[in-house]
C-alpha cells in the first residue's frame, strides 16, 4: 500500500512520541505510561539494570528492571508510609535496620526521629545509590554520620545479626528477580529473630489490584502472622506504582500500630506536622481495608 507523505509524516511522529513513553504494564496490556524526556543513567549490574530517566510531569524517575521505583514528584508517600508508621508505633527506636533502600529516601524520614542512634541501611546494588547520589539530589541522606551503608545481600546480613533492632523496615524491589527472598518466610522469620523483645517490622506488599501479586502478598501476611503476635496490613496511594493504591505490612511483637498512645506520638512530634503525606489520621486510616482488600489476606 502507497502511503501520502503526510501519513508517513504522521507515522513517524507517532512513533517518536511513543519511544519517548515509559510503559509498566502490570496485566497483559494494561499499565502505567509516563512521558519521558530524556535518559540520564542506565546501568547493568550482576542484580538489576537500573535506569533513571526526565520526565514530563514527575520530575526525574527510577526505573529497575522494568518497574518503577520512584520519581522525585511522588516519592514521599511511600517513604514516610514505610518509615513512620513502623518509627511512631515504638515508644524509643534507637537502632533500625532498612533492607533495601538504596534510593535513601527510607532513611531520609528515618533520621528524622530524634530517638535513632544508628541505621544500618543495607542495598545489595551500589548503581542505585549511585544513580540516587546522581539524579536525585533531595531524596537521599547518605552523609548522614549515624548511617551505616552496606552493600551486601539484606537476606543474608539479617540472619547473622548480633545485635538486635527496634525496628527493620524491608524497602524492597517488586518479588522478582534479587528481591523474590524478601517475601519468603525463611526470611522474614530471620528478621523476627533479628528484632529486640518490643522490635516492629515494615514491608512494602505491592498492590492489592493487581492479580498476579496476590500470591506473594498472601505469603507474607501468612508468615508474618505465624510469627509476630501483632500483623496487619496498611494501605497508602502512590501515583506510579501499579494501580496507584499500595499495600504495606506491619508486624510488632508487642506494639498496636492504633493506640491512642501513637497518635499522642505523632501529635506531639516536633517534625510530623512538616511531612506531606503522612499523619495520625492517615496513620489510623491507612490501617482500614476494604472488603476486596480483605478478603486477599484473610
Ligand atoms: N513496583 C514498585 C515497588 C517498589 C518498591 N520499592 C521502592 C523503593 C523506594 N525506596
Amino acid at each position: 500500500m502507497l502511503l501520502s507523505y503526510l501519513q508517513r509524516k504522521m507515522i513517524l511522529k507517532q512513533h517518536i512520541f511513543m519511544s519517548l513513553q515509559y510503559n509498566e504494564f502490570y496485566h497483559e496490556r494494561t499499565g502505567l505510561t509516563i512521558g519521558l524526556k530524556k535518559l540520564l543513567y542506565s546501568k547493568q549490574s550482576e542484580y538489576q539494570l537500573t535506569e533513571v530517566y526526565e520526565t514530563d510531569t514527575w520530575g526525574n524517575l527510577m526505573i529497575i528492571d522494568g518497574m518503577v521505583m520512584l520519581s522525585e514528584k511522588d516519592e514521599f508517600v511511600y517513604h514516610e508510609m514505610i518509615a513512620h508508621t513502623a518509627l511512631f508505633s515504638h515508644p524509643n527506636p534507637e537502632r533500625v535496620l532498612i533492607i533495601g533502600g538504596g534510593d535513601g529516601g527510607t532513611a531520609r524520614e528515618v533520621m528524622k526521629h530524634p530517638a535513632v542512634q544508628h541505621l544500618d541501611m543495607v542495598e545489595i546494588d551500589r548503581n542505585v545509590v549511585e544513580a540516587s547520589r546522581l539524579h536525585f539530589p533531595d531524596v537521599g541522606d547518605f552523609e548522614n554520620p549515624k548511617i551505616n551503608l552496606l552493600f551486601e545481600d539484606g537476606i543474608a546480613f539479617v540472619k547473622n545479626v548480633t545485635e538486635p533492632y527496634d525496628v527493620i523496615i524491608i524497602d524492597g524491589s517488586d518479588p522478582v528477580g534479587p528481591a523474590e527472598g524478601l517475601f519468603k518466610k525463611e526470611f522474614y522469620q530471620s528478621c523476627y529473630e533479628a528484632l529486640n523483645e518490643d522490635g516492629i517490622l515494615t514491608s512494602q506488599t505491592e498492590s492489592p489490584w493487581v492479580k498476579s501479586y496476590h500470591q506473594s502478598i498472601q505469603a507474607v501476611f501468612r508468615n508474618l502472622k505465624e510469627l509476630f503476635p501483632v500483623s496487619s496490613m496498611y494501605l497508602c496511594f502512590i501515583p506510579l506504582y501499579p494501580a496507584g493504591m499500595w499495600s504495606m505490612a506491619f508486624a510488632s511483637k508487642k506494639y498496636e500500630a492504633c493506640d491512642s498512645v501513637v497518635e499522642e506520638r505523632i501529635k506531639s512530634s516536633t517534625f510530623a506536622g512538616n511531612l506531606r503525606y503522612y499523619n495520625s489520621e492517615i496513620h489510623y486510616a491507612s490501617f482500614a481495608l476494604p472488603n476486596f482488600v480483605k478478603d486477599i489476606v484473610r
